[in-house]
């Protein structure tokens, strides 16, 4: 039940590949009622609509998973999902989520040489045989292309990958989870972390430094994605074993402006929950609450690079 580095170990990079290929495929994993399209098209519209709903409607910054408090515990719970069924296709109930480690490619002297991007690796997914984008943002809402395309990238194109100085910064100075207004001009971790504020911009910068389809509301597309997300998942999991005191915030009692990113909400989803997910319900890995289970525990290799 280890998330691993996604470069330590051949084997896993594999399997992440083969799994995620088989979550693509509609006779696999069929997206039920969508002919030709899959469960890994689903998770590309569901952050789509995550990123439509602004919350509250009356204004365009925060939405349900995005520039508010709800953005690492709605990502987490998005990841846990997506993991579900990557155990599924690769038969194998230990297998968990790799992540990539992108700060140690922010010290390569060409980050873009990086062994991740290799053929054997994320390089694949560049093939336009094997990959083929099927769902993107339209002018209203998400488009099916009649004709699927290859994925795009434009590595190192613009911005640059955030530090590991950058990453240790944040961690040490930002004691509070979060700020009013609650949003992408708030103070606290989860802003700096996303990337509104501060000077490296983490996880908006590694978006814009992948480029192409991985800067849209449809960045999933990219299956960087979900790479990506695991590091910034597992840099807020470093933040909360280093402040342990720090609650969540909003607490419940925050005004409604705010639904969808206090403690007891119900996080933003397109699955029908037998328990809904609330920010509370992922604050711990080790733990998840209801409806995940002991089967859906993880933790992470090392987090010693985040000291
Ligand atoms: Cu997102």
């Amino acid at each position: 039940m280890i998330r691993r580095n996604i470069l330590s170990d051949e084997g896993l990079r594999q399997r992440f590949i083969d799994g995620v290929l088989a979550l693509k495929d509609p006779a696999r994993f069929p997206w039920p009622g969508q002919q030709g399209l899959s469960i890994y098209d689903f998770f590309v519209a569901w952050h789509h609509q995550s990123m439509m709903l602004f919350t509250p409607p009356t204004q365009r910054d925060r939405n349900a998973a995005h520039s508010g408090p709800a953005f690492l515990p709605w990502h987490r719970y998005y990841l846990l999902r997506f993991e579900g069924y990557l155990r599924t296709a690769v038969g194998d109930p230990e297998f968990r989520l790799p992540y990539w480690d992108w700060a140690a490619d922010a010290a390569l002297s060409n980050p873009r040489q990086s062994r991740i991007w290799a053929g054997t690796a994320l390089g694949r997914f560049t093939g336009p045989r094997l990959w083929q984008v099927r769902v993107v943002p339209a002018e209203r809402g998400l488009t099916r292309l009649a004709r699927p395309r290859p994925l795009q990238r434009a590595l190192g194109s613009q911005g640059a990958l955030p530090t590991r100085e950058a990453i240790r910064a944040v961690l040490r100075d930002q004691l509070l989870y979060d700020a009013p207004p609650y949003s992408s001009a708030s103070n606290g971790f989860r802003n700096y972390l996303e990337g509104w504020e501060g000077p490296a911009r983490i996880h908006n910068s590694v978006h814009v430094w992948v480029g192409g389809d991985m800067t849209d509301s449809t960045s999933p597309n990219d299956p960087t994605f979900f790479l990506h997300h695991c590091n910034v998942d597992r840099i807020w999991y470093a933040w909360q074993r280093r402040y342990p005191d720090a609650p969540y915030l909003p607490a419940q009692s925050a005004p409604a402006d705010l639904a969808f990113h206090r403690i007891d909400d119900t996080l933003y989803s397109v699955f029908r929950e037998t328990t809904p997910v609330t920010p509370r319900s992922v604050l711990n890995p080790l733990r998840p609450g209801a409806p995940f289970r002991t089967a859906d525990r993880y933790d992470y290799d090392s987090l010693t690079d985040l000291q």
